[in-house]
């Protein structure tokens, strides 16, 4: 018989409300329990692609703005061939960011729909979960001052995190909301109940595809 497939688990949320915190934590506890796990994150900045990204959030290029989330999105599609084989081989795959990050980034500027923004990612690897880390604004301010990167802006953040409450309306995504203004240990808690489910239920299904 075929081994059991591993699950995608996708963490999104605001800037600094501690997605690669709690990413490291899951992989950790996932793998200690002797689960196979791995981690990936988005911006894949090692690729060619990924580097043009990063040049551009670094505010070291100017992209226009179609261009650039179509570079997000063909980052992502470079990674679904070895995401898919790794997933077959029965490894969990905790993703920081995905393609609802690549969505409610750009449509928060002027000019982009939702539709179009998600058009690109549609077919990717669908998440058997995808945990959005809840915070304030006011909380997030308190976790230090933003970096120097192109999107580290309140307004526009403020701007993202109402994209991200439209998503989590579609209820073809399996979404959780998590409150990440608890303490570390009990956020992982939640995260990690959350993620042994998922694991369990991804076993005995097909991987499906996002927006299709
Ligand atoms: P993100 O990846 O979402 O931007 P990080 O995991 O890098 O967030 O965390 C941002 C900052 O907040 C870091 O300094 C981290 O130590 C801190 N942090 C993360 N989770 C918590 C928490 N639950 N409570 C307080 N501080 C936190
Ligand atoms: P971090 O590397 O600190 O997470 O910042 N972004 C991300 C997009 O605009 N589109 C995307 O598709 C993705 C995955 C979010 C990366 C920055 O890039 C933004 C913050």
């Amino acid at each position: 018989m075929a081994c059991k497939r591993g699950a995608l688990i996708v963490l999104e949320g605001v800037d600094r409300a501690g997605k690669t915190t709690q990413c490291k934590k899951l992989l950790e506890a996932l793998q200690r329990s002797g689960r196979p796990a791995e981690m990936m994150r988005f911006p894949d900045r090692t690729t060619t692609i990924g580097k043009l990204i990063s040049a551009y959030l670094e505010n070291k290029s100017d992209l226009e703005d179609h261009t650039v989330h179509l570079l997000f999105s063909a980052n992502r599609w470079e990674m679904v061939p070895l995401m898919k084989k790794k997933l077959e081989q029965g490894t969990t795959l905790v993703v920081d960011r995905y393609a609802f990050s690549g969505v409610a980034f750009t449509s928060a500027k002027p000019g982009f729909c939702l539709d179009w923004c998600k058009s690109p990612d549609v077919g990717l690897p669908q998440p058997d979960l995808v945990m959005f880390l809840q915070l304030s604004p006011s909380e997030a301010a308190l976790r230090g001052q933003f970096g120097e990167e192109r999107y580290e802006k309140s307004d526009f953040q403020r701007a993202v995190q109402n994209k991200f409450q439209q998503l989590m309306k579609d209820r073809s995504v399996h979404w959780q909301v998590i409150n990440a203004s608890q303490s570390v240990e009990d956020v992982h808690k939640d995260i990690m109940t959350h993620s042994l489910n998922a694991i369990n239920l991804a076993q005995n299904q097909a991987l499906a595809e996002l927006w299709k």
